[in-house]
């Protein structure tokens, strides 16, 4: 029977009425579909094999109840999830993100965007994503012990080596990846890669902390050079100061760039001495050990702190989105591109709005998509389970060489699917090489 070809808004509709209210997932697959669509009409038997709508419904989704007991003995109750994406070249890969926020349609963005960046990589990994609404913020250490614990003591029945392996996300760094495993281990007693992030001490792998910020700046620095330019000189605004903001400041700096700004979620600072390396010191003690607000690096170091505001009216030559999704708005982009910007690297997911991506296309800004620019620290999660499966460690230099030869590899795959008259469309680019080989695996399996 012959299919009739796919159309963009029949097909967001269809999405729409089949995961109401779920926003975030639909603007992920929008993004997505507005590349694939005419891809799959032009290639016939990825729409006969009906691909796209198979990609755009994941293998399955697990929510759970999560009680714990805080330090006054109440009973606190969440909810836990695991959205196990896409496992078609690879066991589900991808991080756990706790957040006030965290609901079903954030986390099945997050799976579907892994999906294609987790293809990226050139690893054997599929996509998953997972978390809860559960705030680590303000909680004591035992109490964030504690949810882990409960949360593991579920989550355990549905991972494994080779079939889920979980890692961190906004909200789950060292202490709960430490926590989380302490428990798998416990409960399974095993000792495997079964989660990635995890300390040095047990399994896990140099860089790794590093590799998503390092990652989207080796990404930013080969977009430049593929125009001829550097990030020698340049100033840049970078949004949060978590992990991966703290280590793409890092490769900034390194790399011979101006750090003007960092944020978090109560607003921004601003730095016009620059951020060097001793200041980043202090960013990253105030942030992971005293687990404090940005606001204290102003009256640190003299500086001004916007309360409630996003850094992009800062003028700047790139930016750095590192904090969380939908962070670039229509207007901040035309205000970007106003103040001239010349190219932009997703540190986070899905940080900026479809039409502002629109907006950067339009203006010939350079901007790289998460799913292409921020898959260096999946990619050495990547690595920490071929060394837990091989039971060794590669050095720290092998490592950060391992990790640049990925990001150029997803660079070259952006430039094969995205370069059109001489300007390279990395969204493009992203998602057709993401697309075509998660669709030929699947296309391999048959039915299914
Ligand atoms: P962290 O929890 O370490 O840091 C998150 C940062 O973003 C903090 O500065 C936080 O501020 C800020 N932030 C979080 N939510 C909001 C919000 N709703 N509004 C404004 N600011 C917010 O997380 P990561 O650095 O690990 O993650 C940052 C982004 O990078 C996320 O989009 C994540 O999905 C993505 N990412 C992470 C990877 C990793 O390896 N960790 C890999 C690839 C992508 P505050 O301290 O006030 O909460
Ligand atoms: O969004 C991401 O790629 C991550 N949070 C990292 C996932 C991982 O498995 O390392």
């Amino acid at each position: 029977m012959q299919k009739k070809k796919l159309d963009l808004n029949e097909f967001m509709q269809g999405l729409v009425e089949r995961n109401p209210g779920e926003t975030e997932f639909h603007q992920a697959v929008q993004e997505v579909a507005e590349d694939i669509i005419p891809f799959v009409n032009d290639n016939p038997q990825y729409m006969h094999a009906a691909l796209l709508e198979r990609m755009t419904e994941p293998d399955r989704i697990i929510s759970f109840r999560v009680c714990w007991e805080d330090d006054e003995g109440h009973i606190r109750v969440n909810r836990g999830y695991r959205v196990q994406y896409n496992n078609a070249i690879g066991p589900y890969k991808g991080g756990l993100r706790f957040h006030p926020s965290v609901n079903q349609s954030v986390l099945k963005f997050l799976g579907f965007e892994q999906v294609f960046k987790n293809s990226l990589t050139t690893l054997p990994m599929g996509g998953g994503k997972g978390g809860s609404d559960f705030d680590p913020k303000g909680k004591s250490d035992r109490e964030v012990m504690r949810f882990c614990q409960s949360f593991m003591t579920e989550l355990h029945k549905h991972i494994g080596p080779n079939r889920d392996v979980p890692a961190g996300d906004i909200g789950v760094g060292a202490r709960e990846i430490g926590y989380l495993f302490g428990q798998y281990k416990r409960l399974e007693n095993e000792f495997t890669g079964t989660l990635t992030g995890k300390s040095l001490e047990f399994g896990g792998s140099l860089i790794r902390t590093e590799a998503t910020g390092y990652g989207t700046v080796y990404f930013m620095e080969l977009m430049l050079n593929h125009r001829g330019d550097s990030l020698k000189g340049k100033s840049v605004v970078i949004s949060g100061s978590g992990n991966v903001a703290q280590y793409a400041a890092e490769k900034v700096l390194q790399l011979g760039g101006r750090v003007l700004t960092m944020s978090d979620s109560s607003g921004y600072i601003h730095d016009r001495d620059g951020i060097d390396a001793e200041k980043l010191a202090y960013i990253i003690d105030l942030k992971t050990v005293q687990r404090g607000r940005i606001s204290a690096y102003a009256e640190k170091y003299g500086c001004d702190f916007y309360p409630g505001e996003k850094p992009w009216s800062v003028k700047c030559d790139v930016a750095l989105p590192c904090a969380t999704q939908n962070e670039i708005s229509i207007d901040d982009a035309k205000l970007l591109v106003e103040n001239g910007i010349m190219a932009v690297a997703e540190g986070a997911n899905m940080p900026t709005y479809i039409d502002a991506i629109h907006v950067f296309h339009d203006n010939k800004v350079l901007y790289a998509p998460g799913k292409a620019s921020n898959a260096g620290g999946v990619a050495v999660s990547g690595l920490e389970m071929s060394q837990n499966s091989l039971r060794i460690s590669w050095s720290r230099e092998e490592l950060d060489e391992r990790l640049r030869n990925i990001m150029t590899e997803i660079h070259d795959q952006c430039l094969k699917y995205g370069k059109e008259d001489g300007f390279v469309d990395y969204v493009k680019g992203a998602n057709l090489a993401g697309f075509v080989k998660v669709a030929n695996a699947m296309m391999a399996y048959g039915v299914i």
